[in-house]
């Protein structure tokens, strides 16, 4: 499938350097920075620096050069914000929203970590 990637999301304005942001990691291919309205003390996005419009863009259409970087990157920030599951009483939730049913609202993939506090059950 091909999106049409758009270029004013807020997400490409933050990679220009257009609007600012509260990085925790830039590496050669990913962004890591805070969420603008946190809903967990650690709440962390991170964003693939390409122009991919979602999940499915990304694992279709992305270098594994990119893929491998973005992974290790999302890990690396659960580590830094000391929520990685071998950290005591850690633990975290990614998430990545995609499309009107995920209720997707940047459309730049980007997944969430989500920790800091007790989460509950998503999933029944
Ligand atoms: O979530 C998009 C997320 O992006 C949402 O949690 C708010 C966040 N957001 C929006 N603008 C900004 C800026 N400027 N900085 C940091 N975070 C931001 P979605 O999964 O698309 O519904």
């Amino acid at each position: 499938m091909a999106y049409t990637y758009d270029d004013t999301n807020v997400f490409a304005r933050i990679l220009r350097g257009e609007i600012p942001n509260k990085t925790v990691i830039e590496t050669e291919h990913t962004l890591a920075f805070h969420d603008i309205n946190p809903q967990a003390p650690v709440h962390v996005l991170v964003i693939p620096k390409g122009r991919y419009v979602n999940f499915d863009d990304f694992a279709a259409n992305a270098s594994e050069a990119e893929i491998v970087d973005f992974m290790r990157t999302a890990a690396r920030v659960c580590r830094i914000m000391g929520v990685s599951p071998d950290a005591a009483g850690a633990g975290y939730r990614t998430i990545s929203n995609a499309g009107a049913n995920g209720v997707q609202e940047v459309p730049h993939y980007h997944v969430h970590i989500l920790g800091g506090r007790p989460l509950g059950r998503m999933l029944q």
